[in-house]
C-alpha cells in the first residue's frame, strides 16, 4: 500500500503532492513500483494535526482519486484515508474499492454504512484519543496494550459486521503511533501473531514513524533528537519485514519500491509466497 498525502502537513510528505498532477504522478509510479494499493489521504493524522473540513478535505482528494482510477492498470486498488463518510462516499462513486478509516468507524456514525453499501475493502485501525490528543502529556498508559488494541479491533469488528460489511472485506491495523509510546509501538510488532489470531488480514503502517527516527539517532550516537523522516527507511525495512515474518500482509509505505525488494527477500527468505500483491505460505496462510 503507497501512501498519497495529499496534504500541506503531513510528518514525511506535507505540500510534496498538493497539486492533483503531482499527487497522480506520483500514485502511478508507485502503482509501477509494485503497490497494489494507493492510499489517498487529504487531512492529515500526524500528533497535533487540525482537523480538515469536509469541503476541503473533498477539494483535495476527489480529483486525485478520480484520475488515479482512471490511469492505475487492472489489479491496482485505490483507497480513500478519511474518517468522513461523505468523503468515503464520494471516493468510492470515483472508482475508490478500499475505506482506510484511522477512526476504525467511530468518527462518523454515517462510516459503516457507506462502506457497507459501497462493498468496498475496509482497515480498521486502532487508535487511542485523536490525532490532536493522541500522544500528549506523559504518554499514553496500557496495562497491556496488545490486549488492549485486540480487544478493541474485535470490538470495531463486530460493529462493522452488524452494520452489513462482509467479513472478508476487513483488515486489522494495530495503529503504530497512534496513542502509543515507542516501546508500545515496539511491542505491538513483537506480538502481531496475537492479533493474526483475530483471523483478518493484518495491515501495518510503521513507514518514517517517529519512533524510527529516535531508534536511529542512538544508534548513531546522534542523541536525543530524531533523525529526519528521510532518513528512516533502513527502520522502515526491518519493521516491515519483521511484521512480514510474524502475519502481516499489507504494508503502508512511502518508499514502494525499496519496500517491494525487501519484503520479496525476506518472504523467500521464510518460504513464503509474497508478490506485491498477495502473501501465502506458512505463517500467513
Ligand atoms: N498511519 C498514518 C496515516 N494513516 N492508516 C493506517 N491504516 N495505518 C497507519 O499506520 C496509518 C494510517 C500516518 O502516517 P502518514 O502521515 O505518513 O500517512
Amino acid at each position: 500500500m503507497g501512501i498519497l498525502n495529499v496534504t500541506p502537513d503531513s510528518f514525511s510528505d506535507g505540500g510534496r503532492y498538493l497539486q492533483p498532477r503531482a499527487a497522480v504522478e506520483h500514485g502511478l509510479r508507485m502503482a509501477a513500483e509494485g503497490a497494489a494499493i494507493v492510499d489517498v489521504g487529504g487531512e492529515s493524522t500526524r500528533p497535533g494535526a487540525h482537523p480538515v473540513g469536509v469541503q476541503e478535505e473533498l477539494r483535495r482528494v476527489i480529483p486525485v482519486v478520480e484520475e488515479l482510477c482512471a490511469r492505475v492498470g487492472a489489479g491496482v486498488r485505490v483507497s480513500i484515508d478519511t474518517s468522513k463518510a461523505e468523503v468515503a462516499k464520494a471516493a468510492l462513486a470515483a472508482g475508490a474499492g478500499f475505506v482506510n478509516d484511522v477512526s476504525a468507524l467511530r468518527a462518523d456514525p454515517a462510516m459503516a454504512e457507506v462502506v457497507a453499501a459501497g462493498g468496498a475493502d475496509c482497515a480498521l485501525m486502532h487508535m487511542r484519543g485523536d490525532p490532536r490528543t493522541m500522544q500528549r502529556g506523559g504518554g499514553p498508559a496500557y496495562e497491556d496494550v496488545l490486549d488492549e488494541v485486540k480487544a478493541f479491533l474485535e470490538q470495531r469488528m463486530r460493529v462493522a459486521l452488524a452494520a452489513g460489511i462482509a467479513e472478508e472485506r476487513l483488515l486489522i491495523d494495530p495503529g503504530i503511533g497512534f496513542g502509543k509510546t515507542a516501546a508500545h509501538n515496539l511491542e505491538l510488532l513483537r506480538r502481531l501473531p496475537e492479533l493474526a489470531a483475530i483471523g483478518r488480514p493484518i495491515l501495518i503502517g510503521t513507514s518514517r514513524k517517529a519512533f524510527l527516527g529516535r531508534i536511529a539517532a542512538t544508534a548513531s550516537g546522534r542523541g536525543d533528537e530524531p533523525v529526519a523522516a528521510g532518513e528512516r527507511l533502513p527502520g522502515t525495512i526491518a519493521t516491515n519485514v519483521l511484521a512480514l515474518q510474524r502475519g502481516a500482509s499489507v504494508f503502508r509505505v512511502h518508499d514502494v519500491a525499496p519496500l517491494r525488494d525487501a519484503l520479496a527477500a525476506a518472504a523467500a527468505t521464510l518460504g513464503l509466497t509474497w508478490t506485491s500483491t498477495a502473501t501465502s505460505g506458512p505463517t500467513t496462510g
